[in-house]
């Protein structure tokens, strides 16, 4: 079957603007999809995979981490899912002819879309010392190549292992046991950019880092805050479950700077009705200012403090610590200061007040909108603050629900993927596998860019992602990894982070979630878990994209006996057979005792949680902790913009599906800031025009990104907004979150300045 070949470059791209969409899903959703799955994979394979996503035989969807529903319909059908799928099914192939023609200099001038859209990798490829071009490689030299490097390091330490949340659970577990035998805990991951905030202050606050919801809370609930997330286009399956929600009688707050599409009306695509009409979501649009969030839930816990028998004292009494303290630093919150540091209008705030006094079960749920602020951890500690005060945690319908990204992040954490591991951890695989674990904290991915930049750290892996674009200030963090002696990266796609490389560097082919993984032990499955503790198994069917490709847990296996000839763990038995993994994963992590047996039931099963299951809480004090931050928000300075860097409707992640956001109305191009009207005209900006962003932060560096539409557009005054990764060259590394060290990509302090031209002024569909 014949597919489309790539479209050329879009960095030429000339946006088109049209009204933003009032509705998410509904047939364009589905048109839409289809279209890119079958310039990719053509008809038959897209029907047939398709078919595969989120069924109880088939593989986890590779999108979102949003859980499945017990009962699925045939095609749990969500756009974004699709082209997910789509990526990594696709026809189109990267071989070491393409290798041979392009050389890496010429790679590194093609955008990010572009190099995504040639195809899956087929081949181990290499790129020597002083060479221009990779050029294939075995396996075993491969590997070799990677010992040799690790073995001239002055201290494991110097090795940096990253990872992306796709990797499975029986992967992840391996990975981060190579890294510690070696001797380092050196496992920065996205996690450390996307919801780290949130798993500083849910420990903290609540003894355990993850959401404390079932998809069945929801339907309970009588009121659902949905805080800085846009689930229309990144987790779209939730729109189903608010929809579900909204029809058992739940109400819904949404608190953005955008009016996003997906929270105004649902059409959803699995009934008729829904196909047509579609259901209003959102029963308020409190349309905050960036980084506005902790103001507001101060204030309405202050109005809660206020209001005669709307505290849960029984609850706080029996269950929580430190309520006075908080409640002295609630009371001072005050109007004006919450009014401007929000930009919501009073009337507003009481109409949230008096939806939050009017419901018995509340569940606030939030993604990057509230994780990626100087102030998450202490404004996410004040959500909990918030469901603290009225017992709204450890009950049906009411709770905590971080919704997260990568359909395994969650997962990758469980399995030890974290810098700063709990000694429990250590502890249980030190008595396991007999070796002593290092104990001293690694790098995140902050400080592994430092550590790279400064010499520190000179050998870089990644299993899978694509940190050079994912990360923040792109100049600083390229400039990092040229000066490491070794970047290898196992991947499924090319991306920029193989074309801007170390003095060596290794791209390593893997499988992906919808492919057949056979070994000596025969047919293998992988396990992951969802955004809500969910964990079961995921089965890939088609045909791997080369003969040549090596699954990640079979990489980390043989790179470990490479490595680590002596060590006494049976690395060749866990490539063999995953369940002999999974059963080390049973006597380690605590929650998955008789591993193979419980994930064998297709519907998965549902790890502890404390909080959750019974009101326990595994924090220092034993109780839940309320907690009494100084409130803050953004100083914004004169003729300045705060932006914000998000997703649009056509990208997963730093992976660029088209060049379209369609529920915002803009086609044919990603180079666009989005303004108000009012503020636009204040700053001299006409809609149509083309500016630089340039960031202002305290070290006096200029950050530029170069030839920006300007689209006037509903957001929040004084806040702008523009896609991610193209402007991560504006978030300085060290403009982070306390405690969490995020970057804080969602409050850049940029001004605008007058670009004579569009940057490149072609048409991206030729
Ligand atoms: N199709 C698709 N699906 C995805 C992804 C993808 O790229 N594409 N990425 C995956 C990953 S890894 C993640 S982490 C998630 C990300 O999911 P989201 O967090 O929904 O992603 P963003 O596009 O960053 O959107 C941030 C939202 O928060 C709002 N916001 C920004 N700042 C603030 C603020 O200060 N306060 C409030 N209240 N709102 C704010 C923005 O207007 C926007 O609606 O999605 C996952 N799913
Ligand atoms: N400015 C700004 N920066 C951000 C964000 C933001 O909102 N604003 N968001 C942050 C967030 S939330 C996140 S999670 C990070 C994302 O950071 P990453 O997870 O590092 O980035 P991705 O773009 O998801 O990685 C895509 C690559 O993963 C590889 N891949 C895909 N599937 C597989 C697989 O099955 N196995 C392997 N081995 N490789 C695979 C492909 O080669 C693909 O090119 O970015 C962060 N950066
Ligand atoms: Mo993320």
């Amino acid at each position: 079957m014949a597919t489309k070949p790539p479209k050329s470059d879009p960095v030429q791209d000339a946006p088109r603007i049209a009204e933003p969409k009032h509705a998410a899903a509904g047939l364009p959703a589905v048109v839409h999809s289809l279209k890119i799955a079958q310039e990719q994979m053509g008809v038959r394979r897209t029907a047939l995979t398709l078919l595969r996503v989120n069924q109880k035989d088939g593989f986890d969807c590779p999108g979102c981490a949003w859980p499945e529903p017990a009962h699925r319909h045939t095609a749990e059908f969500c756009e974004n899912g699709a082209k997910a799928v789509a990526e990594e099914a696709t026809l189109r192939r990267v071989t070491p002819e393409f290798f041979a023609e392009h050389s890496v200099e010429d790679l590194s001038d093609k955008s990010g879309y572009w190099l995504g859209q040639q195809g899956r990798l087929t081949h181990p490829m290499y790129l020597a010392e002083g060479a221009s071009h990779y050029e294939p490689v075995s396996w075993e030299r491969a590997l070799g190549i990677v010992a040799e490097e690790i073995a001239a390091l002055d201290s494991p330490d110097e090795a940096v292992f990253y990872t992306s949340g796709r990797t499975s659970n029986e992967a992840a577990f391996l990975y981060q046991l190579f890294a510690r035998e070696l001797g380092t805990n050196n496992l920065p991951d996205c996690s450390n950019m996307c919801h780290e905030s949130s798993g500083s202050a849910l420990s903290e606050t609540i003894g355990i880092g993850k959401g404390s919801v079932l998809l069945e809370d929801l339907y309970r609930a009588d009121l659902i805050i949905v805080a800085g997330q846009n689930p229309g286009t990144n987790h779209p399956r939730m729109l189903s479950a608010l929809e579900k929600a909204k029809a058992s009688g739940a109400r819904i707050i949404s608190v953005n700077p955008l009016p996003e599409a997906g929270l105004e009306r649902f059409k959803n695509p699995q009934t008729p009705q829904g196909m047509i009409r579609g259901a209003a979501l959102t029963d308020l649009f409190l349309q905050i200012r960036l980084g506005g969030d902790q103001a507001l839930f101060r204030l309405l816990n202050r109005l809660v403090l206020e209001t005669e028998g709307a505290v849960d004292e029984e609850f706080v009494r029996e269950h929580t610590h430190g309520y006075e303290e908080f409640a002295d630093a609630a009371r001072k919150a005050e109007w004006d200061e919450t009014l401007a540091a929000t930009g919501l209008a009073r009337e507003e705030i009481e109409r949230a007040l008096a939806m939050v006094l009017d419901s018995q079960r509340i569940i606030v749920c939030w993604a990057m909108g509230l994780t990626q602020h100087k102030h998450s951890v202490p404004t996410i500690r004040e959500v909990v603050n918030f469901l603290l005060l009225r017992g709204n945690i450890g009950r049906p319908g009411a709770g905590v629900c971080p919704v997260r990204g990568h359909s395994n992040v969650q997962g990758d954490r469980t399995m030890g993927i974290f810098e700063r591991p709990a000694p429990a951890f250590l502890d249980a695989l030190e008595k396991e596998f007999g070796f002593a674990p290092p104990r001293a904290h690694g790098f995140d991915v902050v400080r592994a860019i430092q550590a790279l930049r400064d010499g520190e750290a000179k050998v870089f892996f990644a299993m899978g992602g694509n940190f050079v674009s994912a990360s923040p200030d792109t100049e600083v963090t390229e400039a990092a990894m040229r000066r490491a002696r070794l970047t290898v990266h196992v991947s499924t796609k090319l991306n920029r982070s193989h074309v801007v490389t170390g003095a060596r560097a290794l791209i390593l082919p893997t499988l992906g979630r919808t492919e057949r993984d056979v070994q000596g032990g025969g047919e293998q499955f992988v396990t992951v878990e969802d955004s809500m503790g969910m964990v079961h198994a995921s089965r890939g069917r088609l045909a791997p994209a080369s003969p040549q490709l090596l699954s990640e847990p079979a990489i980390v296996s043989r790179l470990a006996r490479r490595v680590l000839p002596d060590s006494a763990v049976p690395w060749e038995e866990f490539e063999r057979d995953y369940a002999a993994i999974r059963d080390r994963i049973a006597r380690v992590v605590p929650g998955f005792e008789d591993f193979n047996a419980r994930v064998a039931d297709p519907a998965g099963f549902a790890l502890p949680h404390g909080p959750r299951d019974g009101r326990r809480f595994a924090t220092a004090t034993g109780k839940a902790n309320f907690t009494a931050a100084p409130v803050e928000h953004p100083e914004l300075p004169e003729g300045r913009l705060l932006l914000q860097t998000l997703r649009s409707h056509d990208q997963y992640n730093t992976t660029i599906y088209g060049l379209d956001d369609r529920y915002r109305g803009i086609t044919d191009g990603r180079r666009v800031v989005l303004v108000h009207p009012e503020d636009a005209r204040e700053l001299g900006v006409a809609d149509g025009s083309y500016v630089d962003l340039v960031g202002e932060w305290r070290d006096g560096v200029e950050r530029r990104a170069p030839g920006f539409r300007v689209v006037h557009y509903p957001t929040a005054r004084g806040c702008a907004a523009s896609y991610y990764p193209e402007t991560n060259v504006l978030v300085p590394l060290d403009a982070t979150a306390d405690t969490s060290n995020t970057p804080a990509s969602k409050s850049v302090v940029i001004r605008l300045e007058a670009a004579a031209t569009p940057r490149l002024e072609q048409s991206a569909t030729d």
